[in-house]
């Protein structure tokens, strides 16, 4: 079935910052402020976590992308001035939250990036669970050259993917990376043509969306958390993880189908 907006979350017909299209079980949400080059305001931030935490039941994967010639610009610099340092801790505190709201979801979410992919723009991207880029896609963290820090969870999230020396780098040198670089040093999954990425990021979501539910819930929530654990911690909490996916129907089904050869392979890639 496919709606513009789910019968079921007619709230997510007010996101006017955001394109929100459902071909179950896929939700496509799109930054949709390409006039600013997809810039975050303090609107389109809360409109992403409000698409995030009413997503459909039916929805099993999103893929997240922008409008027009980039990705996204990053934090709206224009609302910016105005903030006094109390205001700033909390609108850090909110774009944390939204970002959690990403990462820590339902579902898991597939981005397509091109263009640029800078500040709050790579910090959206990294909260996502599987970065798709284009040839034009180029990475940036502009942040240290504006005089600011970033305030999105990049300093979380992007030196997992790179590394701090990376991120470092980028932000004491304005340092960009463009998407061949960012794919090899682990900021996308995938590196695809220009005009591919939608595409591909689709192909991966409906992969994803056909696994079973608690696996998915597994590689979202336990993998991050077990990576912050000391290694006998880590292993202690796989094993409950383990016990409980593999303890439900839906495993159970799939195990069998294999073991009676209704189920694939795992084949090489021809
Ligand atoms: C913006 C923003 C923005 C564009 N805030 N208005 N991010 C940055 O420092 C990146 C700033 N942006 C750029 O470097 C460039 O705009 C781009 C490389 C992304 C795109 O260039 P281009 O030539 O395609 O577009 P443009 O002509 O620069 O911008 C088009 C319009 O978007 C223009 O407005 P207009 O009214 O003159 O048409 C720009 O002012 C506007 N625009 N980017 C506000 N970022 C949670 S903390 C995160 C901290 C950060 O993200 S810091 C990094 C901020």
């Amino acid at each position: 079935m496919t709606h513009a907006f789910h019968p079921a979350t007619g709230l997510l017909a007010s996101l006017g910052l955001l394109a929100i299209e459902i071909a179950e079980p896929i939700a496509h949400v799109k930054l949709n402020r390409p006039a600013k080059r997809n810039a975050v305001n303090d609107a389109l931030v809360l409109q992403l976590q409000t698409a995030f935490i009413n997503l459909p039941a039916a929805v099993k994967a999103v893929v997240l992308s922008g409008a027009g010639e980039h990705f996204c610009a990053g934090l709206d610099l224009s609302e910016l001035s105005d903030r006094s340092v109390a205001e700033g801790v909390l609108h850090s505190r909110t774009w944390h939250a939204v970002m959690d709201s990403i990462q820590f979801g339902r579902v898991p979410v597939v981005v397509v990036l091109h263009g640029a992919v800078v500040g709050g723009g790579l910090e959206i991207a990294s909260s996502c669970h599987l970065r798709v880029a284009e040839a034009s896609a180029y990475y940036g963290l502009p942040e240290g050259q504006r005089g600011i820090f970033v305030g999105g969870g990049g300093s979380a999230r992007v030196p997992r993917l790179v590394g701090v020396a990376t991120m470092t780098d980028m932000m004491l040198t304005g340092r960009v990376l463009d998407a061949q670089e960012g794919y090899q040093r682990g900021l996308s999954q995938y590196l695809v043509a220009d005009g591919a990425g939608f595409a591909k990021a689709c192909e991966l979501a409906e992969r994803i969306a056909g696994n079973a539910p608690l696996s998915n819930f597994a590689v979202m929530q336990a993998l991050p958390r077990i990576a912050d654990l000391s290694q006998s911690d880590g292993l202690f909490v796989e094993s409950l993880m383990a016990a409980i996916a593999q303890g439900d129907d839906a495993a159970k089904e799939r195990v069998r189908a294999f073991l009676e050869k209704r189920a694939a392979k795992v084949e090489k890639k021809p």
